[in-house]
């Protein structure tokens, strides 16, 4: 065993990509450092660990989960799939392209089970604060262990932050929300889109939130759905009873305004205004600030933190790609940790390297683009370690379907099905349209 210590904050799909990628250097015989994983849930799977809870969970903290019930993929499962871990593996035959957030859970959590790294997760514990000290190069890492109720601090030599960032709602203000007789919730706060049957319902965003919220509202029996948007609009093609505005101006009772001079009452409100990157765990020296985006400020390779670079933080972009990024930046990272690469000794060679994502990202606003940018990224880290390398173009070839999909029905894009880029093998056409499958479980998603 190397005598150096890392800690890993959160367990959700980043985390378990840096814990399965540290595993599998062992597992070759490598001398790793310690590894301790700290998770504020009592799971693990981040986003994808379902809870009914909203505000404060069982300890206080506030609730991670912004997923909902009913949540099914809003992006191909071949976009996803771990190089390491097909889903061929995992199920024991191919399934179809858009599972509900039950098997995907299943999926992700079936990889670490096997590589037996639970062990090191210590979950119901919050990382508190981490403080550097730049004498003696280690960080100081406070904890609330809630099952014991009693606090502690650990010294590591290697921070990796990987606590998400869809977690923190963005809530805006608009005049004549305190007057209003209905629910006023955010996304992050929504579970059960029953609760809006028969309800005029009013969706306050333009994004993937918006999109799949005022979905599920109106699979779920809304009487009508208005979505409003502050930049552009989604602009697909809508059901009848489903209304896209420009921006909201102000409520006053139950009438919303909107910028056309256009009215709706409606009955509830759902703001899906995004989120923050949100770190109240770390000091100013250490704190990622950064917008949403494909090229996130102040991180070297995506990973590194330019300002401390034994500090590193996992899936801090904005994403086409998720577990499989997530994990070519996890194998990445740990190659840098065990000095199998080697980090640019001065800052501003890795702020030059920011500057160069920020400015290839800034080239273009064209979605293909950012898909095939995103892709580039993967492709680089993936090429500069042992993680098994796949078909990368292939998976945004499915991107670009799914976007074609999406284009031509909305409320049916979920019924296309694509070929894997890890096996080869083209995935069977789900048993029910998504606008019928109102049962969602893994058992009933299975039965193909
Ligand atoms: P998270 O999943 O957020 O996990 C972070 C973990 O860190 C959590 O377990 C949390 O409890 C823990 N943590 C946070 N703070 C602390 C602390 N102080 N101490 C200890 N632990 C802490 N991606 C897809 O690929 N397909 C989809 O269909 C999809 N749908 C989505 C739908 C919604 C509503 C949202 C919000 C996101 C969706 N995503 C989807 C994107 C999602 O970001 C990724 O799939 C993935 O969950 C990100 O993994 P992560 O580990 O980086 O973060
Ligand atoms: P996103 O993708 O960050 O989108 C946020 C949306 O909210 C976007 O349309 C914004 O409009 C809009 N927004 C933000 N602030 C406001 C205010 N103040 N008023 C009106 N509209 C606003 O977040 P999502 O939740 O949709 O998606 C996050 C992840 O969850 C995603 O990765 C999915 O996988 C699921 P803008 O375009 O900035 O004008």
């Amino acid at each position: 065993m190397m005598s150096k210590r890392v800690a890993v904050i959160g367990a959700g799909p980043s985390g378990l990509a840096q814990l399965r990628a540290f595993q599998s250097a062992a597992e070759k015989g490598e001398d790793i450092p310690e590894v301790v994983c700290f998770e504020k849930q009592s799971n693990w799977g981040g986003l994808w660990n379902y809870t009914w809870r909203t505000g404060l969970d069982e300890n206080g903290e506030p609730v991670h989960c912004s997923m909902y019930r009913y949540l099914w993929s809003n992006g191909p499962k071949e976009g996803l799939e771990f190089a390491d871990y097909s889903f061929e593996e995992h199920f024991g035959k191919q399934i179809a392209s858009y599972p509900p957030r039950a098997v995907l859970f299943d999926y992700i959590e079936g990889r670490v089970i096997k590589a037996d790294v639970r062990k090191w997760i210590r979950f119901n514990s919050p990382v508190r604060w981490v403080d550097y000290d730049a004498e003696t190069g280690k960080f100081t890492v406070t904890v609330h262990d809630h099952d014991k109720d009693s606090s502690y601090s650990e010294e590591f030599d290697y921070v990796i932050c990987a606590s998400g960032h869809f977690s923190t709602p963005n809530v805006p203000y608009y005049e004549g929300f305190d007057n209003f007789n209905g629910r006023i919730v955010h996304a992050h706060d929504f579970r059960d889109a029953r609760e809006f049957t028969g309800k005029d319902v009013l969706v306050v965003g333009a994004s993937y939130s918006a999109e799949d919220i005022g979905s599920q509202c109106w699979k779920y029996g809304a009487k009508s759905i208005t979505s409003c948007y502050r930049s552009a609009p989604m602009g697909f093609a809508w059901p009848e009873n489903w209304e896209e505005k420009p921006a909201l101006q102000k409520l006053d009772g139950k009438t919303a305004y909107f910028a056309d001079g256009t009215t709706k009452d409606v009955d509830a409100i759902i703001l899906c205004t995004g989120y923050k990157h949100f770190f109240s765990f770390l000091p100013d020296d250490l704190r990622l600030k950064t917008a949403n985006r494909l090229a996130s400020a102040d991180l070297y390779k995506g990973v590194v933190y330019v300002h401390n670079p034994a500090m590193f933080y996992l899936g801090m972009q904005d994403q086409w790609f998720t577990f499989n990024m997530f994990d070519a930046q996890a194998w990445w990272v740990r190659d840098a940790i065990m000095g199998k690469i080697a980090l640019p000794n001065d800052k501003d060679a890795m702020l030059a390297d920011v500057a160069e994502r920020e400015a290839r990202e800034e080239a273009s606003d064209d979605v293909k683009y950012a898909i095939k940018y995103q892709a580039e990224y993967v492709k680089e880290l993936v090429a500069e370690t042992d993680y098994p390398s796949f078909d990368i173009d292939g998976a945004c070839q499915a991107f670009f379907e799914w976007k074609a999909h999406k284009a031509e029905d909305i409320m049916a894009f979920r019924n296309n099905s694509y070929k894997s880029v890890i096996t080869g093998t083209m995935a069977p056409v789900h048993h029910t349209p998504w606008k019928d499958a109102l049962d969602d479980s893994m058992e009933v998603y299975l039965q193909n």
